[in-house]
């Protein structure tokens, strides 16, 4: 999310900053990369499969 290879606390941190977001605001080209399930916005499905990730790895 923060391209630094890794999911971990910063990207929650990242992706909670754009929760809410969704494709056609302005500022969604930076908010995609929260768009982890690809459904063109970011809410709390983004989030749990983040958090998945993170407890995963
Ligand atoms: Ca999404």
């Amino acid at each position: 999310m923060n391209h630094d290879g890794k999911v971990d606390q910063l990207d929650i941190t990242t992706c909670q900053r754009w929760y809410q977001a969704k494709s056609g605001d302005s500022d969604w080209k930076n908010a995609a990369d929260c768009d982890v399930n690809g459904d063109n916005k970011v809410d709390i499905e983004d989030m749990i499969v983040v958090l998945q990730y993170m407890f995963q790895h």
